[in-house]
């Protein structure tokens, strides 16, 4: 199962004819750049080159007005002046002889891509298209958009494939009013767009691009915006808002297919943007999102007009795509001021509608007002200081570092009587350890927790570990009589000289876990039924759930809105994930787990289980091979004292963690 790759040259083939200072930034060489990047990273090669097609008059009808459509297939046929005066009736768009062609093959781009996925051809893909779409309306055209190739792909999808429930991700810097206006009083497709708005300031200026357009009628609830009201946005502002916003609603929605309105002038450099989240970042968003819908994930390119960042933004989605590790991001800051109002915002606007965000605390009542449009002077003044406190002049970055996959994906340490799953590569020979760490091992171990010569099993454990660290596999899965013995043994014998932070998510009950952490070498993450005691460390974070881990409505809370922020935060060098025997954690749930802990460390997961659970060996082989996790179908409401207490905790750790912040 591949990504596939959409792009036909033709739609390079239409320009600006005349001068227009608002659409000059729109240019074939956005594509072209797109392209030759990912030709010349070798990322087409391993892609599956799918081709376009145009759109017919009844697919584009899906979503655009017959009227409409008769009057732009006239314009090939226009003069100059005529495309001219035709323009006029629309915002910050242009015609050309060409956009029509042009048009047609973006939205049937973006319908085979559609195809391709939905009929099993690939696992997901990206159409890289001109002109865009998501400004795109019933009966006009704007912001450099002719046909909203995405919102008529998602109407496709319903109707050709039966598919239930669509979830949009528009993370371009502009707001998608088109696909709103589309689908807002329609709940079976789930739109969220973050957007450059200063409190109205910024195109297309509109009043329903806040946070209180919820949607409509039966759609109430379906519609989710966040307007950005500086510029300047960083990684852990965009992180936040997936983290906290985004995802529970994703969850809980629970879409069959995935559609992203893949802009890129949300990245560092845009002249539009203004932003300062760099290339890396589209990485991220993406993989948080190949986990939803079993992978069936469709980008689209909309906006994007800095070439540099635009061709690096690209590559980094479509290496995402392809299933390469993440880019580590380093010196996560946690949400400025201005995000975390937009956020805290947006949350409580949704509280009603979704119980995963039920427990969200009110924004002070400055906030939840909605500011009314400011005087151009006082704007002015907002615009420049954010800017000189954030992200300076003349926009530099580092390329994004290469992201090289170890030759091994995933190896196992076994007992010599269990079979090795598909896929995974078995250690079995290591070298000796050293004298001074067997006998500190030995030292650790009252219990029969080692196998028969007591060392082998954890040469072996060394030898991966050693492995995982100098990039030669990427992961590995651990099985041993006494998880709860042998974490310990990895964490302060078997990792300590070879990595500087360990994250440890810890799945069920070990009650003698907190005096691994001392020094944030270590930060221990656990969830279970097991109330906490009252001593609290940093570095030691207890997470409580009524049901413990076979809730999985509670679970993919904790997992969402504390363990990805805190591990974003933490960023460490390796995930030692440990699964407590009779944890109670559901299947999909622990493949879920597996797939989003992926993101950090650079995809250099152990998981640690006890040799009496070798039933969920295949699932946790698959989750580490990469295969998407199956989607979490059914989630009941969250226990509400659950809800609470993660709230709770959530403000407590606050101050140690910025990126669980959800309230100024
Ligand atoms: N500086 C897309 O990104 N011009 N369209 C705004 C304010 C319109 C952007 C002028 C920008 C349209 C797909
Ligand atoms: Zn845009």
């Amino acid at each position: 199962m591949g990504t596939a790759l959409l792009y036909d040259e033709e739609m390079t083939k239409y320009k600006l004819l005349w001068v227009d200072a608002a659409c000059k930034i729109e240019v074939p060489e956005r594509l072209i750049v797109s392209y030759e990047a990912l030709v010349r990273s070798g990322l087409s090669d391993r892609c599956i080159s799918i081709p376009a097609r145009e759109a017919s008059d009844s697919e584009i009808l899906l979503v655009h007005s017959e009227l409409y459509l008769e009057a732009v297939k006239k314009t090939p046929y226009m003069t100059l002046e005529d495309l001219k005066e035709f323009t006029l009736q629309f915002g910050d768009v242009y015609f050309h002889p060409n956009i029509y062609h042009c048009a047609k093959l973006a939205s049937g781009s973006a319908l085979q891509l559609v195809d391709s996925v939905m009929t099993g051809k690939v696992r997901n893909g990206i159409a890289l298209v001109r002109p865009p779409g998501h400004h795109s309306m019933h009966s006009a055209a704007n912001g450099f958009c002719v046909f909203n190739n995405v919102a008529i792909a998602a109407r496709y999808a319903k109707q050709k494939y039966g598919v239930k429930r669509v979830l949009i991700v528009d993370w371009d810097i502009h707001h998608g009013q088109g696909v709103q206006y589309c689908f807002e009083d329609d709940p079976s497709v789930l739109y969220f767009s973050w957007h450059r708005y200063e409190h109205q300031n910024f195109w297309p200026n509109l009043r329903e691009s806040d946070y209180d357009s919820v949607g409509k009628e039966s759609g109430a609830g379906f519609n989710i915006n966040v307007p950005w009201n500086n510029v300047g946005m960083e990684n852990s502002d965009y992180l936040s808002v997936f983290c906290h916003v985004l995802l529970p609603v994703a969850y809980e929605f629970c879409p069959d297919l995935v559609l992203v309105c893949a802009g890129f002038d949300s990245a560092i450099g845009d002249p539009e943007g203004e932003m300062c989240a760099t290339p890396d970042i589209f990485a991220h968003l993406t993989h948080l999102l190949m986990n939803l819908a079993g992978g069936k994930l469709c980008a689209v390119l909309e906006g994007g007009y800095n070439l540099t960042s635009l061709a690096q933004s690209v590559c980094q989605t479509v290496q995402t795509l392809l299933g390469d590790p993440l880019p580590q991001l380093a010196n996560l800051r946690g949400p400025c001021k201005s995000a975390v109002e937009s956020l805290q915002c947006a949350r409580s606007a949704h509280r009603r509608y979704w119980s995963f965000l039920k427990h969200a605390t009110d924004p002070p009542m400055t906030d939840i007002s909605t500011k009314h449009i400011k005087s151009a002077m006082e704007e002015e003044e907002k615009t420049e200081m954010a800017e000189e406190e954030r992200c300076t002049e003349g926009k530099v970055w580092p390329e994004p570092p290469e992201r090289l996959c170890p030759p091994v994906c995933s190896a196992s340490v076994l007992p010599d009587d269990v079979a090795c799953p598909d896929g995974l590569k078995r250690l079995s020979s290591s070298k000796d350890l050293e004298p001074l760490l067997v006998s500190k091992l030995k030292n650790r171990f009252r219990t029969a927790a080692v196998d028969g010569d007591g060392v082998t099993t954890f040469s072996r454990l060394y030898t991966l570990i050693e492995k995982l660290v100098a990039n030669e596999i990427r992961n590995g899965l651990v099985l041993v009589p006494d998880v709860a013995a042998v974490m310990m043994c990895v964490v302060q014998d078997l990792t300590s000289d070879l990595v500087k932070r360990v994250l440890v998510v810890c799945v069920g009950k070990e009650k003698e876990l907190d005096y691994v952490t001392t020094d944030g070498k270590v930060l221990v993450v656990q969830i279970s039924s097991e109330d906490s005691e009252e001593q609290r460390s940093k570095y030691y974070i207890p997470v409580c759930l009524k049901k413990g881990c076979s809730d999985t409505s509670g679970f993919i809370q904790a997992v969402l809105g504390l363990l990805l922020p805190l591990g974003y935060e933490y960023n460490p060098d390796l995930v030692l994930l440990v699964r407590m025997p009779g944890s109670g954690v559901v299947d999909s749930m622990w493949q879920q787990l597996i797939g989003l802990l992926q993101g950090f460390a650079k995809g250099h997961t152990l998981v640690l289980m006890q040799v009496n659970e070798k039933a969920c060996m295949g699932s946790t082989a698959s989750a580490l091979l990469g295969h998407p996790a199956p989607p979490l179908q059914d989630l009941q409401t969250p226990f509400p004292e659950d809800g609470d207490a993660l709230e709770r905790l959530r403000e407590r750790l606050q101050a140690d963690w910025k990126m669980l912040q959800t309230t100024s």
